[in-house]
């Protein structure tokens, strides 16, 4: 008798075999998912169309995202985790259809079934987990990293409520709860198995073990974290990288010592209290609010992510793992200091959990953490009262204690009898409030710290950081900031990535340094090419104005300018220099004095944090000039004013292919980088903008011949700083001065009488830290410049087309390997 071995049918191993993605069979897949898992059939909402179509997408991403995580997890290989409190995805069904080249498959699928894919993929909510530039950042590094083959996860949280939604009611702003997961997110997958628990409050205990001291963290409040995992797909290349999210939940569904001491409310409130953390995005983008819910956000993402990359680095049971080793195999880059309580936590568990001595675990995590800096507004440095932290996280003020006491000792060897030095450097901020400065601890904690573009990392080194660049050099370097190609430019402007790759083929989508083989075409000899582009273009503002026409009711003229600045609102960012040129505009037109007239569409949008009361006057003041101008006869379609309202990820991806002009105009040394700036450049937009952040470098690529450079430079800002007299330049500008009258005159707020004087107080403060006035003038000839370089059609279009040809370096593919390069050193994986 044949005897066969024994396999236990646990230990087979399944071959996962890829699923097909011809139109047919991506069609029964969408039927199945729609009929026999949603329960939904023709004619159902559209959501649920939408919400099958994502689950036969995931399906085709599933095997190759299992390959890419066990090819990452071989034993040996590093792996960088990018920990950022933001990640502002946007929608993802378009982007993985680009990416795995099936867009024009499911279009076939979804035609069968009487569905316009475009319109399909409107159903899908924005994932905003982020307020603007450092959270989409975060989620085009993601991409990036993803086509590059590198090993490296995203950690986040899984806000329930991503930023507020934007309404205008009477020219004001509105904020709305933007409940992104209502009607569920098939993207995600929820791993329980892999909770963490984190713990709050409490006290800490010192006692002996084994004639050793140690510390332990007793009776804290705990929270459980639970992971929930986004697919992260590269181009056509069989990777899926992770974006991990933590969600908040209470330890147990009720805490059932209170439940049945018969305190059911108190159970329930405890309850919520531990879901509260997950619960909301903080929407400020630029000032610190020293709220304690949100410290909570920062170390229940730092802890329950460090935890789990020690999870996965000391998986395999039968093996032992010497944690001095730990940095050897993963590195953590920071996204601002908002993670930064980090460098405690990993502190915390390699002493008191891993039984390391102190030096050994400081030089684990020194080797293990990176920094970047993302803005030198000092009301965006973030500081916690010590009384919070003492109350919070005791054990981690213990450890930040200890730091900032060896790190004071460095200070005072390198700078014998220094005490200002010291007071200044001190991670404690010493006064009736004591405070921990967050970005100190960063760069103490640090190997690595970065600024965001040449300028900004200059302006970190001799400024806010002088001191500690004295002392480490070495660690500081700078990463310039880029945006994503493929949603950028091959998923928001399709029509012009089929003329560009019809001229230099398609590889240019993966390797953005390629685009530079356009720069011939931008010649005076293909004509023919340069109409295509103009159409390209046409069609792209058609879009667009259907867009205005529908959110704001306002029409714009497709063969018009378009003008547009869209972005945070801030005062730094200066929409109000962009209002002052509208009225000087407005005012020129009653004046009759059109010389070399050009007829503009003028688009702005942005949200102002819901705190920030000058943010929502610029709002109003914006929408209050658009109606009159708009309802001025006499205008006549000469100028048009729009404010377009909740400007989010989506919108940018119809706004940017449509713009003419890109205005980045902040005032110089403020703006870290700006990365809507690359993402106009890349669509052919021209700039029309200061000498601040990634501007100079955009400068710099495209030649000063296809950029509309004006204003003061960072160190004249500084220098005039002390003599600033805005009233003068109405006294030596006439135009300048109208404007400011009729602002005066209330000729923009007849019904509100006085509602705009804040604003104009703020213009002709001799303090205006953003000297709005000090650039009028240079900003409006600029703006004369961009008019008569647009009459000239021909010479406009060669613009536009050098700016897409020279903006290869801002992709963030280019960043990506620059952040691999120099800090993280990571070998990209292949999966299969
Ligand atoms: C603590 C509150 C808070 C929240 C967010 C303070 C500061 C922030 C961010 C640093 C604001 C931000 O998004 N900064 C932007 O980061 C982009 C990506 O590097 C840069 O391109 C922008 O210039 C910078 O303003």
């Amino acid at each position: 008798m044949k005897t066969s071995k024994f396999v236990p049918h646990f230990y087979r191993p399944f071959r996962l075999e890829p699923l097909a993605s011809d139109a047919a069979t991506l069609g029964r897949n969408f039927k199945h998912y729609l009929s026999y898992h949603l329960g939904r059939f023709q004619g159902c909402a559209p959501n649920y169309v939408y919400e099958a179509l994502a689950y036969t997408v995931r399906d085709r991403l599933m095997v190759d995202w299992r390959n890419t995580w066990n090819a990452q997890l071989l034993p040996g290989a590093r792996r960088a985790y990018y920990m950022s409190l933001e990640f502002l995805i946007g929608r993802a069904l378009g982007n993985h259809l680009l990416n795995m080249g099936i867009k024009n498959g499911v279009e076939q699928a979804m035609f069968d079934y009487s569905q316009k894919l475009e319109e399909v993929i409107e159903n899908e909510p924005d994932a905003g987990l982020g307020n603007g530039g450092l959270g989409r950042l975060a989620a085009c590094f993601m991409d990036s990293c993803a086509t590059l083959k590198l090993p490296v996860m995203g950690y986040g949280i899984r806000y329930e409520y991503g930023m507020f939604r934007q309404y205008i009611e009477n020219g004001y702003q509105k904020e709305a709860a933007d409940h992104w997961l209502q009607n569920g997110n098939p993207w995600e997958i929820e791993r329980l198995e892999y909770s963490q628990l984190i713990q709050f409050g409490g006290h800490t205990e010192h006692f002996y073990d084994d004639g050793k001291l140690k510390i332990r963290w007793m009776s804290s409040n705990d929270v459980i974290a639970v992971p929930y995992d986004m697919p992260i797909s590269g181009y056509r290349n069989k990777t899926v990288n992770t974006l991990r999210l933590w969600k908040s939940a209470a330890t147990d569904e009720f805490n059932l010592a209170e439940f049945n001491a018969g305190s059911y409310t108190e159970a329930v409130r405890s309850k919520n209290q531990a879901e509260d953390i997950s619960m909301v995005l903080y929407p400020n983008d630029s000032s610190e609010n020293g709220k304690e819910l949100r410290l909570r956000q920062q170390y229940f993402l730092a802890s329950a992510s460090i935890k789990d990359a020690i999870r996965v680095w000391t998986r395999i049971p039968s093996e032992q793992f010497d944690f001095k080793q730990f940095a050897a195999e993963n590195v953590f880059q920071m996204n601002d200091t908002h993670p930064t309580i980090a460098v405690a936590e990993l502190m915390r568990i390699l002493i008191d959990d891993k039984d390391l001595g102190w030096d050994d675990a400081w030089a684990v995590t020194t080797q293990c953490m990176a920094y970047t800096n993302h803005t030198l507004l000092p009301e965006a440095l973030e500081k916690w009262p010590v009384f919070l932290f003492e109350r919070l996280l005791p054990r981690l003020l213990e450890i930040i204690y200890e730091i900032n006491s060896r790190f004071l000792r460095i200070v005072s060897m390198k700078w014998p009898g220094d005490t200002d030095r010291l007071n200044r450097m001190s991670i404690i901020e010493e006064g009736p409030t004591r405070y921990i400065r967050m970005a100190w601890l960063a760069i103490v904690g640090s190997f690595s710290v970065n600024g965001v573009a040449a300028l900004h990392s200059q302006l970190l080194r001799e400024g806010l950081f002088h001191d500690f660049y004295q002392l480490w050099p070495e660690k500081f370097n700078n990463k310039t900031n880029g945006v994503t190609p493929r949603r950028w430019i091959a998923h928001a402007n399709p029509a012009m990535t089929a003329l560009i790759s019809e001229q230099i083929g398609e590889d240019w989508i993966a390797d953005l340094s390629q685009i530079e083989k356009l720069k011939p075409y931008a010649g005076a000899s293909h004509r023919a090419f340069h109409e295509r582009w103009r159409a390209v273009k046409l069609a792209n503002k058609q879009r667009l104005a259907a867009l205005v026409a529908e959110e704001c009711r306002v029409v714009f003229d497709p063969t018009a300018l378009f003008d547009v600045q869209v972005k945070r609102i801030h005062e730094y960012k200066r929409q109000l220099l962009n209002v002052l040129h509208i009225i000087h505009l407005y005012l020129r037109i009653k004046h009759g004095n059109l010389d070399h007239w050009v007829n503009r569409c003028i688009l702005i949008g942005g949200k102002a944090a819901p705190g920030y009361r000058m943010a929502k006057k610029i709002i109003k003041l914006v929408n209050s000039v658009a109606e009159v101008i708009n309802s001025d006869p006499e205008v006549d379609g000469k100028l048009k004013i729009a404010f377009i309202p909740n400007y989010c990820v989506s919108s940018m991806e119809i706004i940017a292919p449509a713009t003419d002009v890109s205005e980045q105009i902040s005032t110089a040394g403020k703006e870290a980088s700006g990365t809507g700036n690359m993402k106009f450049m890349m669509n052919g937009a021209v700039t029309i903008g200061t000498y601040d952040g990634a501007n100079i470098e955009i400068l710099e690529a495209v030649g000063a011949e296809n950029f509309f450079l004006f204003g003061l430079r960072a160190e004249q800002i500084d220098a005039l700083r002390h003599e600033y007299r805005p009233w003068e330049y109405l006294e030596h500008d006439h135009e300048l001065d109208d404007v400011i009258n009729l602002l005066r005159s209330g000729h923009f707020n007849m019904n509100e009488p006085g509602i705009f004087n804040p604003v104009i107080d703020a213009l002709l403060n001799p303090a205006d830290p953003w000297m709005v006035l000090a650039d009028f003038r240079a900003y409006v000839d600029a703006q004369q410049a961009v008019a008569r370089a647009w009459l000239d059609t021909e010479h406009w279009t060669r613009m536009s087309i050098m700016n897409t040809a020279s903006s290869g370096f801002f992709s963030t593919d280019r960043t990506m390997l620059e952040y691999n390069r120099d800090i993280w050193k990571l070998a990209p994986v292949s999966a299969q």
